[in-house]
């Protein structure tokens, strides 16, 4: 790493098109080559080949009489106790759900007891978004007569950590209380809804061990509760927490992509998810702007990478520096002094690259530590010290800058953010106040919106960085599609300019056009509205979730009726699949665009891309080429139209 007498990197006129279409990117993967650091793209050639077993899900390690293979072409059709294939990729797959829906649940988790904290004055929060409570506790069933904010605040964290203590055989109460009652009985039905999430992560971990459950279909079954868990304890509870703590998203205006480090000021990256950790910074970082400048600095300049960079890009406009598969090449600027992370999605490489250059790597939390890391325990307790400590590391860090390793790509792009479902009601009603869902379901009625998409998810190292999510978006557009985004897509989009009003000028059909720019003028904002809304993080797929809901509300049918779908075109993660389950659970059509490990099942493979559906009206539709995608969607779209006789 960063040896410069190391010969290993011959690349040298590599034109990085097979790894990014992001020109930022494959500025910083040319700089990467010449200054002899590895990147992922280079750990990613090292695998190759890799494992057909595990590509196809058909290896077990379960137990310790394995690793079992099957083979797909003959013998061993089963592996040393007698599970098949059909067992192997299901109890494989229910535990990839079971990761995501754990880390979705424990994030969650601090959330409620960050809230907590401050509710009860014993942290430095303050309770910024009032204006959810309301609504909150009213799902809920709390009463607010005569209540203050910190009563209501601490009885909904109450609430929220009753559900992880739930020991009846009753439902998660934040299910319930968000889902509609005819989900709420079609899970039922299925015996599919979770009761406390800790319990069915156990429960799911315990049916997947050695010689418990032997039914694919069974075990199928459960990954659908999984994804329940993720939706309910995870992304709607933590969507709900966050807006109560540190307030509901209104639309913001900033710029996305490496050209927004800045070369004279200190720069600070956040990364991960938590908003606990990466609000205390921004907060700290403008509070101790003034030292930075006393330190010769211009300043204290933030963007974020991954799901932090959107939760501070909604609340507090801070700009993006670049989704997953761009964290290391945002440290290869040479300019970054500090990269804070939480949990999730950081890879363990980033020490090892920041110590080619002057940028220090903190860590936050008990789990998520590197060796060659400051640890900075925050708590809620004591997180406007550890946050002030993480500044001012980054501060001294300043003078240590050597300006012969700093390249900053100049590409950026316009990019709004902060589309809640609450700012995407508050537009419309500029249209229309009394009943604000009127004008958009009217241009659904007439064609002049033909459907709407979600894009969710992340990079994959497998495909090429942004390529499959621009393609798909760019015809959805063009057929008058809109698109609402979420987490690393979000960023993806933001980079190429599909979060600008100039970006529904270019890319959208005209009748999209029409109608943003009919919304856009009415709510004030002089123009179109982005023709792709950011409505956060992969936390705050819940508002989406809530979009779907209230749409579906209004026109009196259910969510697996709407003309809709969701795509996730470069998952990676664990918790894009428990979210993809989630959202099939709710009867939504929902690509992805990389192959999941299932296809050494046809059983497997047969219930998810098909007959599920009979089951909840969602399925899963697997396609790597983006404009086969898109069509698929396309057609989806139109035969729910059909079928709505619209
Ligand atoms: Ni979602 Fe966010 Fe990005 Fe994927 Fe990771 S940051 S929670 S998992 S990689 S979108
Ligand atoms: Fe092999 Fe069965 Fe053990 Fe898996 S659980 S490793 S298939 S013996």
């Amino acid at each position: 790493m960063c040896d410069t007498n190391q010969g290993s990197h011959t690349h040298a006129h590599q034109h990085y098109c097979q790894q990014t279409i992001d020109p930022a990117a494959a500025e910083m993967l040319e700089k990467a080559n010449r200054e002899h650091i590895e990147t992922t793209w280079d750990r990613f050639e090292q695998q190759k080949p890799q494992c057909g077993f595990g590509d196809l899900g058909i290896c077990c390690r379960n137990c310790l009489q394995g690793p079992c293979r099957i083979n797909p072409f003959g013998e061993p059709r089963e592996g040393i106790c007698g599970a098949d294939a059909d067992l192997i990729v299901a109890r494989n797959l229910l535990r990839t759900t079971v990761g995501g829906a754990a880390s979705h649940a424990d994030h969650a988790y601090s959330a409620i007891h960050c809230l907590k904290a401050a509710a009860e004055g014993t942290a430095p929060y303050e309770i910024r978004g009032a204006d959810k409570i309301g609504p909150v506790a009213a799902k809920l069933g709390i009463s607010t007569e005569g209540k203050s904010t910190d009563e209501l605040a601490l009885e909904i964290a109450n609430a929220a950590l009753a559900d992880f203590g739930n020991q009846t055989d009753e439902p998660m109460k934040w299910l319930t209380a968000t889902a509609s009652p005819a989900l709420v009985e079609t899970w039922g039905k299925l015996g599919v809804l979770p009761k406390n999430p800790d319990r069915e992560i156990r429960t799911a971990m315990h049916q997947t061990s050695m010689g418990v459950d032997g039914s694919p279909i069974n075990l199928l079954l459960s990954c659908v509760k999984l994804g329940l868990v993720d939706g309910y304890a995870g992304l709607q509870m933590g969507t709900d927490i966050q807006d109560i703590l540190f307030g509901i998203p209104y639309p913001v205006k900033t710029e996305a992509n490496l050209g927004v480090l800045s070369n004279d000021k200190v720069n600070i990256v956040v990364h991960g998810h938590m908003p606990e950790v990466s609000e205390k910074i921004v907060e700290w970082a403008r509070k101790l702007e003034g030292e930075a400048i006393a330190a010769g600095a211009a300043g204290i300049n933030i963007a974020g990478i991954c799901c932090s960079g959107n939760e501070v890009l909604m609340r507090q406009g801070i700009p993006l520096a670049g989704n997953y598969l761009s964290q290391e090449l945002a440290i290869i600027t040479g300019a970054v002094e500090l990269m804070v992370v939480d949990v999730q999605c950081f890879m363990p490489s980033i020490t090892k690259v920041a110590a080619c250059y002057h940028t220090k790597v903190v860590t936050t939390t008990p789990i998520g530590q590197l060796p060659d890391a400051e640890y900075l325990p925050f708590t809620p307790q004591n997180a406007d010290e550890k946050a002030q400590e993480a500044v001012r590391m980054a501060i001294a860090a300043f003078a240590k800058r050597d300006a012969a390793k700093v390249q900053i790509p100049t590409h950026k792009s316009e990019a709004w953010g902060g589309f809640s479902l609450e700012t995407i009601v508050q537009a419309l009603a500029a249209v229309n106040a009394e009943d604000p869902l009127k004008p958009l379901i009217d241009n659904i009625v007439a064609g002049n919106v033909l459907g709407a998409v979600g894009f969710a998810g992340c990079n994959n190292v497998k495909v090429t960085q942004d390529q499959t999510t621009i393609e798909m978006v760019k015809d959805l557009l063009a057929n008058n599609v809109l698109i609402v985004a979420t987490g690393c897509t979000a960023h993806a989009l933001a980079k190429y300019g599909f979060l600008s009003p100039e970006g529904a000028k270019k890319y959208a059909g005209e009748k999209l056009l029409g109608v943003l720019t009919a919304v856009g003028e009415a709510a004030g904002l002089g123009g179109p509205l982005p023709p792709v809304l950011h409505m956060g993080s992969c936390v705050d797929n819940s508002r989406i979730g809530d979009l779907l809901g209230a749409l579906a509300g209004y026109l009196g049918v259910q969510i697996k009726d709407l003309p809709v779908a969701a795509s996730a075109p470069e998952l990676q993660h664990e918790k894009a699949v428990s979210i993809g389950t989630w959202v099939v659970a709710l009867g939504v059509l929902t690509h992805v665009g990389v192959v999941p490990p299932v296809l050494g099942s046809p059983l497997v493979s047969q219930v998810l891309t098909s007959d599920i559906e009979g089951l909840t009206g969602g399925k899963f539709l697997v396609e790597t080429d983006p404009h086969a995608a898109a069509q698929g969607i396309l057609d989806h779209i139109n035969a729910k139209r059909k079928a709505l006789g619209i």
